[in-house]
């Protein structure tokens, strides 16, 4: 499939290399020549482009996507030193693509008391761990004074640990048990130790995949509602979408879209993560999930379309690790961190480790050709292995 048309005649203009221009060349070639225009005059690309980039030639995609990820950020791949913990896995939100949740009497059901949650933080003392992501079910008895103390207890326990915590499903509720609006109470999860917030529960936004996957839960709208108040409360999030189930790729370019207009507005996304479906233990378990060309395609189209969100995150516990090492050259510029004990992807038949070493990262991502950089949760740099 070729359509050599008018992108071809200005490849001096914008494609300022050799190999841009043999990039540019390939892409008129693939059909999308129009598209590497505007990558490469760093213009906005449309939906209607963002849904031809899934039909497109994968590695055409991914040069386009790669060229954008190195005018970013060079050969820099980043990661941190983190922890994970899931104060709970009660829900009642019934997700049909989740196998962590449990209803309350259901075996291997729990909920961590604040002092549990805690000790889970001093046990990772001797390693250099700089975060904890923190998320968990929604329990619908916990109290909004639960909440304040699980982040006071885990900051007690570590206090130079930055707390990424509480996805925008979270705090809906956490707000809801406050009785007060989600303005009011940051501020106070914010004095109680909160420093950032992850970018899970997004989903797919779209109503349709809100009502037959996940209709309990906030919608698309009200998540991203949510988002806007947490950006404009002065907190830095992350965003995710996650694909592979029963969703459309216009549904996941609308998805995108609707993450690049918040994204004008507010600028607090830091980190657009792609998370592939695992379908083991849950109800859509005869839904294959994505394979690992589609992993690749979704980082790829999810760097050009996101022209706006700094980070694309591969990460690594839920891709395979050379799945994510492979990403790096597919538009991702960071794998997540060395996560110690990871419940959610695990339940759902996950088969990478749990946790890794610091060494690990950093070998993993020069195995890739790129250059480590350890960052902490708000990618100020600690470590750079370019330094001298
Ligand atoms: O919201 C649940 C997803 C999310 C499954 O912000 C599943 O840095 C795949 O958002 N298969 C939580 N995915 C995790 C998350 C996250 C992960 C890593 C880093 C960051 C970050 C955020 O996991 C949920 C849901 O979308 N999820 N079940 C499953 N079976």
């Amino acid at each position: 499939m070729s359509t050599v048309s008018t992108p071809a005649a200005t490849a001096t203009t914008t494609a300022a290399t050799t190999t841009d221009q043999a990039l540019l060349r390939r892409a008129v070639r693939a059909g999308i020549g129009d598209i590497a225009e505007k990558v490469f005059a760093a213009t906005r690309i449309s939906t209607e482009d963002g849904l031809r980039l899934y039909e497109a030639d994968l590695h055409v995609v991914g040069a386009l996507a790669n060229h954008v990820r190195e005018r970013l950020h060079g050969d820099l791949a980043y990661f941190n030193v983190n922890q994970h913990v899931n104060y709970t896995n009660i829900c009642n939100k019934l997700c049909r693509f989740c196998a962590f949740q449990r209803l309350p009497n259901q075996p291997g059901a729990y909920v961590m008391s604040p002092e549990e949650a805690a000790a889970k933080i001093t046990a990772q003392l001797g390693e250099p761990v700089t975060e904890v992501h923190m998320v968990a079910g929604i329990h619908p008895k916990l109290e909004y004074q639960y909440y304040l103390d699980l982040l006071r207890a885990v900051k007690r326990a570590r206090p130079s640990i930055h707390v990424k915590a509480f996805t925008m499903v979270e705090l809906d509720q956490i707000a809801k048990k406050a009785r007060k609006p989600l303005a009011q109470v940051l501020p106070e999860l914010i004095e109680a130790g909160l420093g950032s917030v992850p970018g899970g529960g997004a989903e797919v936004f779209a109503d349709r995949v809100h009502k037959e996957s996940y209709h309990l839960k906030i919608s698309g709208d009200e998540w991203l509602a949510i988002a806007r108040t947490v950006h404009a409360a002065g907190l830095r999030s992350n965003c995710t979408m996650l694909h592979g189930h029963i969703e459309t790729k216009a549904e996941r370019v609308d998805h995108l879209d609707r993450l690049r207009r918040l994204q004008d507005e507010t600028g607090g996304f830091q980190t657009y993560i792609p998370l592939s479906f695992h379908p083991d233990n849950t109800e859509m378990s005869d839904v294959p999930g994505p394979t690992a060309v589609d992993e690749l395609r979704e980082i790829a189209v999810g760097r050009l379309m996101l022209d706006n969100i700094p980070h694309i995150k591969a990460y690594w516990i839920l891709m395979d690790v050379a799945v994510a090492q492979t990403a790096l050259s597919f538009g991702a510029d960071d794998v997540d961190g060395t996560v110690v004990e990871e419940k959610i992807y695990h339940e759902a038949g996950a088969t990478t480790p749990q946790k890794v070493q610091r060494e690990e990262l950093v070998r993993w991502i020069r195995d890739a050709g790129r250059v480590p950089v350890e960052r902490d949760t708000l990618y100020n740099v600690l470590w750079s292995g370019d330094a001298p």
